[in-house]
């Protein structure tokens, strides 16, 4: 496939892109995402219960300079002048996640009333000024007793998702019609049960490959159980953060080695949701581990329950080799090398991160292709950058403009060619609690100053309102 996305090296977007962009449809979505963990805060209060991330925060040197959830952007207070900011950019939708502990503390029985209020009320404000809500059930924050009860390694724990579900359901139903059961899969079953570096801090391949089964399988009966309990048609979703892999080299070791970086890195999260099955290169593969995945009867329909949207999150782009540092293609257990590389050459964000925007375009053509008829959203993208506010704390971030101009350029570009993508959300808002970077590490279309809690939008926050309008107004007087 060629294609004719221009890089985002440019400073600030092109005309190439603005041509690009200019091609959306009047009816595309453009929004702006968060969750509930990075930027509510209020973690002890009305309520809530302890979740992972509160607990892992706590765990000394887990996350940058000791930062934690507690007070994050303080948006449990400020949600009516965090609404209105949105609604003041012209974003016809917000994505934002709900704290389980916040509605159902202890992860199971009934709806805590102060908590489920939260998010009625910021459904009620944002449908007063026009903005759709897109809810995410579950923003790896899961309930601290849930986790002590075995968490997502633990099957019951798909069972208690599906129960919290429908408890939201009941009380935002008749005003919620986006619904995406969990955001990136990936980074709670291997950042949180394989790396240790996200909540809860495990590193056993066997348990990340089961917490993923086990949160397919709470996915799935979500589904279900929201479909029968509908007073409405819903739009439901599963988000999963997707990326191209390719071997590093066109050496046998590496092609075979991008092929074990797909399989598990890829297919594995849609094969199961799309085709009712799990790869049988993947299933292979986790047997030379000795793992197995626990499936039981019933299961794969279950999780392959018909969703009408696939959330799309996508950053970056990785190339994989068989080959470790010093030249070995197999461990001392025989386990052949898969190793994630770095293009190299590229211009990178303030993570480090190599910016791709081509790789978004090929990504988007290769769901259609091979996972035909699912529409998506490209639910979270975006870039952290060294942000250096001005005297009124304005931030002129070029840098990310550029990086918002390409990769939307590069949905137009997917759409041009075929793929059924119908809105771009920008990752994020606000700055926020990125993780175990801590707040050091800044995503937003608003600037946050965590001493006085103010907001200032950056001039990409700018660029993105001025940019639906155009699309909206050109798409409208053509
Ligand atoms: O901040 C995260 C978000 O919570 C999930 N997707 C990736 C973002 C940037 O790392």
């Amino acid at each position: 496939m060629t294609t004719t996305v221009p890089s985002a090296t440019a400073a600030s977007p092109t005309a190439d892109h603005d041509a690009l962009i200019d091609r959306l449809p009047p009816d595309f979505r453009f929004g702006a995402a968060t969750s509930a963990f990075q930027i509510e805060g209020a973690t002890a209060e009305d309520g809530r219960t302890p979740s992972i991330w509160d607990t892992f925060c706590r765990v000394p040197g887990a996350v940058d300079n000791g930062d934690d959830g507690d007070i994050a952007c303080d948006h449990y207070h400020r949600m009516p002048e965090d609404v209105a900011l949105l609604a003041g950019l012209g974003l016809d939708t917000y994505r934002f996640s709900v704290s389980w502990s916040r509605v159902q503390p202890h992860g199971r029985g009934p709806v805590n009333p102060a908590g489920i209020g939260f998010y009625d009320r910021l459904v009620d404000e944002l449908l007063a000024r026009g903005v759709t809500p897109w809810l995410t059930l579950y923003h790896w924050d899961l309930p601290q007793d849930l986790q002590d009860a075995g968490g997502w390694p633990a099957r019951d724990t798909a069972y208690r998702f599906a129960d919290y579900a429908e408890l939201v359901h009941d009380r935002l139903g008749d005003r919620v019609e986006h619904w995406t059961t969990l955001n990136e899969p990936f980074c709670s079953a291997v950042l949180g049960h394989v790396e240790g570096v996200h909540a809860p801090g495990g590193r056993s391949l066997a348990d990340g490959v089961h917490a993923l089964h086990h949160l397919h399988l709470g996915h799935g009966l979500a589904v279900q159980r929201l479909r029968s309990a509908a007073r409405r048609p819903l739009d439901l979703a599963v988000t999963h953060l997707l990326g191209t892999s390719r071997p590093a080299t066109d050496t046998p070791a590496d092609r075979e080695a991008a092929r074990r970086a797909d399989a598990l890195g890829f297919r594995f999260y849609l094969d199961p949701i799309l085709r009712g099955s799990y790869p049988r290169d993947l299933v292979d593969d986790l047997a030379v581990h000795g793992i197995e995945i626990p499936v039981r009867d019933g299961d794969l329909e279950t999780i392959a329950a018909p969703i009408d949207t696939l959330g799309v999150n996508y950053y970056r782009s990785m190339r994989t080799s068989g080959v470790d540092e010093s030249g070995v293609t197999h461990d001392a257990h025989g386990i052949p090398v898969t190793r994630n590389l770095p293009h190299g050459g590229l211009p990178v964000t303030g993570l480090g991160w190599e910016v791709m925007p081509h790789d978004l375009t090929e990504l988007l053509l290769r769901v259609s292709r091979d996972y035909p008829g699912t529409p998506m959203v490209i639910t979270e993208n975006g870039a952290a950058y060294d942000d250096h506010p001005d005297a009124h704390g304005f931030v002129d971030d070029t840098a990310r403009t550029a990086y918002l101009a390409a990769h939307l350029a590069a949905v137009s570009q997917a759409r041009l060619h075929g793929a059924d993508v119908r809105g771009y959300f920008a990752w994020s808002l606000l700055d926020n609690f990125e993780w175990a970077y801590g707040y050091a590490k800044r995503f937003g279309l608003v600037r946050v100053d965590y001493t006085t809690q103010t907001r200032t939008p950056k001039r990409s926050a700018l660029w993105l309102r001025d940019t639906a309008l155009r699309v909206r107004g050109a798409s409208a007087s053509a």
